[in-house]
């Protein structure tokens, strides 16, 4: 299963060209150059992925849940089968290290498919009971047809945690993968052909978001919207799909806090904090930017945090050395300088990295790479603080009390994850139920149970995935009362 330089929809079960035949320059950022070419799609190629799924809707939502798990379950299979091209193509496409993809991106995609395939199989409905009167039951059906649109970062992992919870409820799905990172979605829908997935059930159109995610997110018949991204996208996103009633799910951005208290495991502490902090580079929504320490120990874990993250390897991303691979695009690199300079404008003392991408030499001279930086001396309230950076951007801050750090963690806009660090469990669990945010982790980060709502609070989203959540919302509630 080999990338190829021509990526096509997959609309109806075949692989085709945009209807007007144009093209995107899709960028390997490792080394800053095009590589392939993805369909430019537009209104009309929505609406035909739209037709093929409205054929495809009757068959697919009464053929029985054990014949979707099975079909579902052979998918996973085959992504499973080719674990190294899935993780290599994924790799190339968004500057991410292979073994990053191989280990953690590529595995969670087919997790998410078979997860999704048996939890429906398990998935029951309430009823209630009016004693000698009547019997309510609530019926789940599925929504018919939903749109699923997904971001850079986790490609095809975010890409199939909505689209195997759709399809295992019944629904049949137009799915936008990210223009930036388009290519494991295209051999997923080689997958799904091999996989014997019936045709419609799964459309994949590609193109820009404005363009075919806005076509998707517009479209009259298109009932419920699964999108995760940025907040402002989320935002524009909401204004369109709520006055038509739509039903979202909108998984957006972060600026999460890390709480550091003096009595925590240390070491543990410090080597979790730098994949907290800089895992794939910062580009995930839950990784903490904002570092809180608490003041008898800031000294010490300035030292050793910074010291530690000045040996991580930036580079190759094919390399099994390298912590960090490249920046997902040029754009994106260029949004993170100008953070990392209105840091510095706005008073961070930098303490390691630069405002300079790191230029490699060899097949990797024009990629888009950066030294991780961490900043300290930053107000609460400036903008370095309180925005979403999404790169290897940290700021460290000491603190005294819990109070004051609770104050300083929800003072943000955003409310997606919080990381505590504490031995005091009591502790623990009175922050916990202070952070306005929609998942905590004490002692650990990135700690993920399928099973658990995923989601944030404020600014960072509405509704929730995972688990039963996510079965819940690609289903329509209905109750039937009976009388007897
Ligand atoms: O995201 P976008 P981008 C944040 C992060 C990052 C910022 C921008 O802060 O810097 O978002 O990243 C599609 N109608 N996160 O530009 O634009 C788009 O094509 C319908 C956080 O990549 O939100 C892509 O498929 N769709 C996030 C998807 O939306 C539209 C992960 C996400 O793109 C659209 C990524 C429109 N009008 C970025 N405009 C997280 N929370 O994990 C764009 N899209």
């Amino acid at each position: 299963m080999s990338p190829d330089k021509y990526i096509k929809n997959y609309i109806d079960g075949a692989l085709v060209p945009a209807l007007s035949t144009n093209y995107i320059d899709n960028v390997n950022p490792a080394i800053g150059q095009v590589y392939s070419h993805i369909p430019d799609s537009d209104t009309d190629d929505v609406q035909r992925a739209y037709e093929a799924a409205e054929r495809a809707f009757p068959t697919w939502s009464k053929m029985g849940m054990q014949k979707r798990f099975r079909i579902l379950a052979r998918l996973a299979d085959i992504i499973e089968q080719n674990l190294d091209d899935f993780a290599a193509a994924e790799s190339i496409d968004s500057g991410k290290p292979f073994k990053t993809a191989l280990s953690i991106d590529i595995p969670r995609a087919h997790q998410n498919i078979r997860f999704f395939a048996t939890a429906i199989l398990h998935f029951a409905s309430e009823s209630h009971h009016m004693e000698g009167e009547a019997v309510n039951f609530t019926l789940r059906q599925p929504i018919g047809i939903v749109g699923c649109i997904s971001p850079w970062n986790l490609p095809l992992y975010l890409f199939t945690w909505k689209i195997a919870p759709a399809l295992a409820a019944g629904n049949c799905v137009v799915a936008k993968p990210s223009e930036i990172t388009p290519m494991t979605a295209y051999m997923l829908s080689k997958a799904c052909i091999e996989a014997g997935l019936p045709n419609g059930v799964l459309n994949i159109v590609h193109g820009e978001g404005p363009k075919a995610g806005q076509a998707i997110i517009e479209h009259p018949k298109i009932k419920a919207i699964s999108f995760t991204g940025g907040t402002n996208t989320g935002r524009k996103i909401a204004a369109t799909a709520a006055p038509m009633f739509k039903k979202l799910s909108l998984e957006l951005g972060g600026k999460n806090p890390n709480i550091i208290f003096a009595d925590c495991d240390f070491d543990q502490m410090i080597l979790t904090t730098l994949r907290s902090s800089f895992s794939n580079n910062g580009q995930i929504c839950l990784c903490g930017s904002r570092i809180y320490v608490e003041r008898p120990i800031y000294e010490r874990f300035k030292e050793e945090f910074v010291k530690k993250t000045q040996l991580m390897k930036v580079g190759d991303p094919f390399s099994e050395v390298t912590d960090l691979g490249a920046i997902s695009s040029k754009a994106h690199l260029e949004k993170i300088i100008n953070c990392i300079n209105l840091a510095e404008v706005e008073g961070g003392n930098m303490l390691c990295g630069s405002n300079e991408p790191l230029r490699m030499k060899g097949e990797y001279e024009q990629g888009y790479f950066l030294r991780p930086v961490v900043f300290e001396g930053l107000p609460i309230d400036c903008r370095t603080n309180q925005e979403e950076i999404f790169g290897p951007v940290v700021t460290i801050t000491p603190f005294d009390t819990e109070e004051e750090v609770l104050a300083y963690a929800n003072s943000t806009d955003y409310g997606l994850s919080a990381t505590v660090w504490t031995k005091d469990i009591s502790r623990a669990q009175r922050i916990s139920e202070s952070l306005q945010a929609g998942i905590v982790w004490v002692n650990c980060w990135l700690l993920r149970d399928l099973r658990t709502p995923f989601g944030g609070v404020k600014h960072s989203g509405v509704g929730r995935e995972g688990g039963l959540e996510a079965l819940r919302f690609f289903t329509e509630p209905k109750n039937v009362c009976i009388k007897y």
